[in-house]
């Protein structure tokens, strides 16, 4: 009984969360209804019920339907909000949210209003609830570099309320190097880069991330265990891996929680952390990550104190809050 208290009461950063990921069922309905989108799902439960996931794809396809329901500022401040509010309940002392604009853009839905809601619920959740966080902005990978360059562009008045840009959606088929120039333009106007990489795509995936995009942080990377070179970079570089266990788990990455491998990872000297990615999807926030998959795979109070340590000095904050915390 002791560790879980551990776990839920010490300080740490989440470095793995998409906004749209964290919008529970009842705000996607109380949403539709203030804005008069039609959903088709009958009821919250039915909606509930279509959360039975195979794999990445079958996942996003919901994903992006429920996301269909945020049309205006006030939306995406409450969704922000929201999550910030429950993150703050956790003790996540920073946080940093990742950001779809072009799930929003598509369908007319202005940059400034996504990140003109997002940006005032970070503002408001430091002053009210002590919480820090940062936005990064996510290119679908699905989307052409094309695409990616228009949004950079859409976002270019914007830039000192983003810290970064990543790279999210269907992995496989769509390699990092597809974004080489997009990431190459991003860094050039000082934002950090990270990337999804090795959740489901090979771990030639997350050596592009690292060698074409320059990510300093890999997202997932989980696949990484099956390339032993890559393991030795990622340790010695002190890379961090974003780890989403239930994530992981919903999505069939694993087949049980006792089969995960982040024990594997932190015992390989890699700078794993613990995230939720769209825990309103998969069934938990940071303290149910960190409580089940302790329990599954017999982690213990050093590695929950690495864990934590890791998140800190991974994270984008300011090296003075970074020190603070750690
Ligand atoms: C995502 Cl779990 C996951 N993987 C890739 N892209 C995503 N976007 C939202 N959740
Ligand atoms: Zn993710």
């Amino acid at each position: 009984q002791r560790l879980p208290a551990l776990l839920r009461a010490m300080p740490k950063a989440e470095l793995h969360i998409h906004i749209e990921g964290s919008l529970e069922p009842e705000m996607i309905f109380a949403l539709a209804q203030r804005n008069g989108v039609q959903l088709p799902y009958a009821s919250v439960e039915a909606l509930r019920s279509a959360y039975a996931f195979t794999d990445l794809q079958s996942f996003l396809d919901i994903y992006y339907a429920g996301a269909s329901v945020l049309l205006h500022e006030q939306d995406f401040y409450d969704m922000g909000r929201a999550y910030l509010a429950r993150a703050a309940m956790d003790n996540v002392a920073h946080a940093e949210l990742f950001f779809d604009p072009q799930t929003h853009t598509a369908r007319g839905v202005a940059m400034e209003t996504v990140v003109g809601g997002l940006h005032r619920a970070c503002v408001e959740a430091r002053a009210e609830l002590g919480i820090s966080s940062a936005l990064i902005l996510c290119f679908l990978r699905h989307l052409s570099e094309e695409d990616a360059f228009a949004t950079l562009e859409q976002a270019q008045p914007y830039l000192d309320k983003i810290i970064g840009v990543g790279l999210d959606s269907s992995e496989r088929g769509h390699p990092p190097e597809k974004f080489a120039r997009v990431f190459a333009r991003c860094r050039a106007l000082g934002l950090h880069a990270v990337a999804h990489a090795g959740e489901e795509g090979p771990p030639a995936y997350i050596w592009s991330a690292l060698d074409v995009l320059k990510a300093e942080r890999i997202d997932h990377g989980v696949q990484a265990v099956h390339d032993a070179l890559l393991m030795q970079r990622l340790a010695r570089e002190r890379i961090a891996l974003t780890v989403c266990p239930l994530s992981n788990l919903k999505l069939r990455v694993f087949p049980s929680l006792a089969q995960h491998n982040l024990r594997q990872l932190l015992d390989a000297g890699l700078a794993a952390t613990v995230n939720s990615d769209d825990p309103a999807y998969f069934g938990g926030y940071i303290n149910e990550n960190f409580t089940q998959v302790f329990a599954a795979t017999g982690l213990t109070a050093r590695h929950a104190y690495q864990l934590a340590w890791n998140s800190f000095e991974a994270s984008f904050a300011p090296e003075a809050d970074k020190r603070r915390w750690e």
